[in-house]
């Protein structure tokens, strides 16, 4: 982050990897929300759902592959219906929305990580999870 601002907008990365489509409120045809709230998107993996975390990208300035195919992220949430109820659930931070694959994920992240994420935003509280967790 700087100033505020994130440098690298790593869910917008991660759709032009093919990594994980980023769903975000033009994604949705009807919007069911007033026209000036402010929608914040989500990236959905194709195998593990909404348990993961875009943490960073590699930059490597000196390669470059201009023949490298660009591959398109699987559409995980082709619904109209279930993209609302993604969006819905990611905006108002009800952690369920990680769960929305028809398949059960191979992998969660661990019930200590989830209290954390799942703590008020103020540092003192986390702070305290993770000493605890320690
Ligand atoms: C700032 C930030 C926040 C802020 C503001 C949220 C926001 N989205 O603005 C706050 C603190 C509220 C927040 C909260 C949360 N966040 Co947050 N946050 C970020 C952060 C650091 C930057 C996001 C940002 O500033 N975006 C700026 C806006 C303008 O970007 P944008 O909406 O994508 O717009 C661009 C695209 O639309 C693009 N674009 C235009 N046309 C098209 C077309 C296509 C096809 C594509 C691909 C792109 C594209 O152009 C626009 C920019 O010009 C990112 C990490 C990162 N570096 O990216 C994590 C991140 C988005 N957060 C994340 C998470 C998990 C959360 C929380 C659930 C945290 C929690 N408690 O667990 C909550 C969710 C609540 C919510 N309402 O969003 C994850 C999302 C993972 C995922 N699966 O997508 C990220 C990626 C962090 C991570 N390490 O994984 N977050």
């Amino acid at each position: 982050m700087v100033n505020g601002h994130a440098k690298i907008l790593v869910q917008t990365a991660a759709h032009l990897a093919g990594a994980a489509y980023y769903y975000q409120s033009f994604d949705v045809t009807e919007q069911t929300w007033p026209a000036d709230k402010d929608i914040c998107g989500v990236c959905y993996h194709p195998t593990y759902g909404g348990w993961v975390s875009l943490d960073g990208v590699f930059i490597l300035k000196d390669v470059l592959c201009p023949d490298l195919p660009q591959r398109a992220p699987r559409d995980v949430i082709p619904s109209e219906e279930k993209r609302v109820e993604l969006l819905k659930k990611y905006n108002k931070i009800d952690l369920s929305f990680r769960d929305l694959l028809p398949v059960p994920v191979p992998r969660k992240y661990a019930k200590e990580h989830e209290k954390y994420l799942s703590s008020e935003t103020s540092l003192d509280e986390k702070i305290a999870i993770a000493k605890q967790m320690k």
